[in-house]
């Protein structure tokens, strides 16, 4: 019986491929490698680190005399490009303001959109120089130009692109009489202000 025993446990060690000394640990063959796994999920933000050193401090920039030698190039330059356009009539300087007109007769709004391209605004005299300076280039051209105020939620009360009611006004005597129907305003040759409408060619005056 025991020899019957013998032969089938030989017979399966022979079958299954594992033939071994009985004494030993059995060893079967490698098996194939698994699939890799899926990547897992990214792990969570870690603690903020320690501060870092300060920097070095910079210097003032009054003790920075490169900057300040360019900074005087640069102011030169620019009297020297304000003064060779004012000659030529381009430009008219009242204080901080600049004036300029590229002489082209347009309705308001195109007005309003060619001085925000060249980065200033629809010129508004604030003053009476201011109002000086900008008839004089209405008389130059010898037309009527818009400026930068329209009429308000109030019939005669005009303010500014802002659209806050504005100080300084020159209306022609009589005037604003457009009551609701002349939201603009135009400048005569004589530098007085008449409301108007908006869709009449009056020239382009802008501000920077
Ligand atoms: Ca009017």
């Amino acid at each position: 019986m025991w020899l019957y025993s013998l032969a089938l446990a030989l017979i399966l060690l022979v079958v299954s491929g594992i033939l071994c000394d009985v004494k030993d640990v059995c060893v079967g063959t490698p098996g194939l490698p698994g699939t890799p796994g899926s990547h897992g999920l990214p792990g969570r933000d870690g603690r903020d680190g320690i501060k870092g050193d300060p920097g070095p401090p910079g210097f003032p920039a009054y003790l920075d005399e490169e900057l300040q030698s360019t900074l005087h190039d640069l102011r030169h330059q620019i009297l020297q490009s304000v003064g060779v356009l004012s000659l030529q009539g381009s430009l008219l300087k009242v204080g901080e303001k600049i004036f300029s007109t590229n002489g082209q007769s347009v309705n308001f709004d195109a007005i309003r959109e060619t001085c925000a391209r060249a980065g200033g605004q629809i010129a508004v005299p604030r003053t009476p120089e201011e109002n000086a300076a900008i008839a004089s280039l209405v008389k130059k051209h010898n037309t009527y130009a818009y400026l930068g105020l329209t009429e308000g939620t109030t019939p005669g009360e005009f303010n500014d692109m802002d659209r806050i009611p504005v100080n300084y006004t020159n209306w022609y005597p009589g005037e604003p009489r457009g009551s609701g129907k002349e939201q603009c305003v135009e400048m005569y040759t004589d530098g007085q202000w008449n409301d108007k409408n908006c869709l009449q060619y009056r020239l382009t005056v802008c501000e920077f």
